[in-house]
């Protein structure tokens, strides 16, 4: 490893080892050398299984504490001077208040352990977007996925002896003490301290405490967005690459769309789909006017359950070496890895997420986690881009929010123009899933879904949305969808997962002004014709109500509309327009 040089680090770096008081410090240089190592440690101690490698090359098995499973949005918290700046949807908690009993809780956390310092990048290192952040933490399993998830090593090292900044992240996973948990965030300092979980987003710091809470309020300073966006191009059969961005709420389907493996008779008219992100976008407005995106991160924190061969198939590739799997069931005929919807036998012989003995033929309960995870290098996904090694950012055409609706939202509607994207973003509500802790299937606002990952006053973000908007000469259009509608026997009407790509393929024909739509107060929807459903079994009921909004179900919509508005306290004047002129038009 290179000497580090820069001075700001080295006294970051005493000043947490003096808090929390380690028995040594490790500085982590990205050497295969060095990670080998510490996976043969984590191995030693039982943090840590290595899994078959002949069936599943370099890959490790995790499991988490019970009670630590997911994100923790209770225990999340913004710290800043003043209450408004964290706005309503945070939890606030005044920011010296907050250091102060923050470092009650990491003085002597470390002791007796290793202090593991990761400097890491998000982006490609030394592109225009990115970022350097740099996680101080006593977890070997935090030093690997980090290792996965961005980019670490010497050419950081070098950036930041050329003076580059750096957010300050601090990590004890402490007791892993699930009454003295805390995630906070200190916007104001550029500085994240995350205490008592070894949970994925929790605890991979440069994730969405970065990435997204920090990113955000940095983006709104600077005149960027950071966002809970997929990213994905779609080769049209002329060759010609297009660029989408998603926003769906954790556990609704942006890796399996940025992974999406187009139906056959789109293949063999020659689309291809190829993936750039699946969870963060960082985007620019670029010199012409456009909006450029980049994936700011290096892998996948995916969702097990429910990856198969059938619905995502890159994603079972992906993950097939190099690949640390969290929560997951484990078979212990062949010490490889299971969970719920895998295409693979059950195992009769196997070892649920807490470690108890399990067999698909007599055990009631699950054997994975509903959010079990992987941890896998994008790299090994055979429908990575190659723009996703150059960090140079694509031209977005098309923005698509997305939640998980039973009923009300059509399959997909494109916004009038981009105030009013905004609008049909700031609206959009979801069913709550198990990535973060809570009650599951509740419906609640997430706006653009970043309710639980903005670091700002929300209302504040919608302006921003709307400032950005006023600096693009050539915006993308903007659409809402949902795949979740359900019938009355509670089964999804829309089949999902590849086939969206007939409804991304109608979105971009209408950034052309070609596919035809029907105009509704919510925005345009598809004519029945104009939406590729060949081949799909759908009724000409199903279709109909997947594109009707039914003016009845909307009008008790826009009750809940206005009592999430209410909630935000101030907001941009052209989205409480835009809410007259829904209330107006139903
Ligand atoms: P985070 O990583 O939590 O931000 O989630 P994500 O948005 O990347 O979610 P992911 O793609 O992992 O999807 C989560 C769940 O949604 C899985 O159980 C999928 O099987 C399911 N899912 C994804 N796409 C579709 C779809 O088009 N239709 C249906 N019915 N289910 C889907
Ligand atoms: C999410 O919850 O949206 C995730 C997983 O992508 S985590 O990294 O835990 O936030
Ligand atoms: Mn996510």
């Amino acid at each position: 490893m290179i000497e580090i040089k820069n001075r700001k680090v080295i006294d970051w770096v005493k000043e947490c080892a003096d808090l929390t008081k380690p028995k040594e410090i490790l500085w982590i240089d990205g050497s295969e050398k060095q990670l080998e190592a510490l996976r043969k440690e984590a191995c030693e101690t039982g943090e840590l299984i290595k899994l078959n490698e002949e069936k599943l090359p370099g890959c490790y098995y995790y499991r988490t504490d019970p009670k630590d499973v997911a994100r923790d949005e209770k225990r999340t918290i913004i710290a800043t001077e003043r209450r408004e700046d964290a706005g309503p949807t945070n939890n606030w908690v005044q920011k010296d208040e907050m250091y102060q009993k923050m470092r009650t809780l990491f003085d002597g956390s470390m002791k007796g352990r290793t202090m593991y310092v990761i400097p890491y990048s998000m982006g490609v290192v030394g592109s225009e977007f990115a970022k350097i952040g740099i996680e101080i933490t006593d977890s070997i399993y935090v030093v690997l996925n980090m290792n996965i998830m961005t980019r670490i090593g010497d050419p950081v090292i070098e950036e930041l002896n050329k003076g580059a900044g750096f957010i300050k992240c601090l990590h004890s996973k402490a007791e892993v003490d699930a009454e003295k948990k805390y995630i906070v965030h200190f916007p104001e300092d550029d500085t994240i301290w995350s205490i008592n979980s070894a949970y994925g987003g929790n605890v991979l710091l440069g994730k969405k405490c970065f990435a997204l809470r920090i990113g955000s309020w940095l983006g709104r300073k600077e005149g960027w967005m950071a966002e809970h966006m997929l990213i994905l191009c779609i080769e049209a059969p002329n060759g010609e690459k297009k660029y989408v961005s998603a926003a769906f709420p954790s556990a609704c389907g942006k890796t399996n769309l940025a992974m999406l493996i187009p139906p056959k008779h789109l293949q063999e008219k020659g689309y291809k789909v190829y993936t750039i992100g699946d969870d963060i976008a960082w985007l620019r407005v670029g010199d012409d006017g456009r909006l450029y995106a980049v994936n700011p991160e290096n892998g996948f924190f995916g969702v097990a359950p429910g990856t198969n061969s059938k619905s995502n198939n890159n994603a079972l590739m992906t993950t097939k070496k190099n690949t640390i799997y969290t929560n997951v069931c484990r078979n212990l005929d062949d010490n490889t890895v299971w969970w719920e919807g895998l295409d693979l036998p059950a195992p009769t012989n196997g070892e649920d997420w807490l470690g108890r003995p399990w067999n698909a033929e007599t055990s009631e309960e699950k054997g994975a986690h509903p959010n079990s995870r992987f941890t896998a290098p994008a790299e090994n996904c055979p429908s990575i881009a190659p723009e996703f090694f150059t960090g140079e950012g694509v031209p977005i055409s098309a923005i698509i929010f997305g939640g998980r609706r039973a009923k009300a939202e059509p399959l997909i509607c494109q916004s009038r123009e981009w105030n009013h994207g905004v609008f049909l973003g700031s609206k959009m509500s979801s069913e709550t899933t198990a990535a973060a802790n809570g009650a599951v299937g509740v419906v609640r606002y997430d706006s653009m879904a970043m309710l639980p990952f903005c670091g700002y006053h929300m209302g504040d973000y919608f302006q921003h949305w709307i400032d950005m908007g006023k600096k693009m000469t050539n915006p993308p259009e903007i659409f809402n969808v949902n795949w979740f509608r359900k019938d009355a026997e509670g089964n999804f009407i829309w089949p999902g997962f590849g086939d969206n790509l007939r409804a991304l393929l109608w979105a971009l024909d209408r950034c052309e002004g070609k596919a035809d739509a029907v105009e509704t107060p919510l925005g345009y929807v598809p004519t029945r014709d104009s939406l590729d459903v060949e081949g799909l079994n759908l009724t000409d009921e199903q279709l109909d109500e997947l594109l009707t909004v039914d003016h009845e179900t909307w009008k008790k919509e826009l009750e809940g509309i206005k009592g999430w508005y209410a909630k935000l306290e101030h907001l941009p004047k052209e989205l409480t327009e835009a809410l007259e002129r829904l209330e107006k038009e139903l």
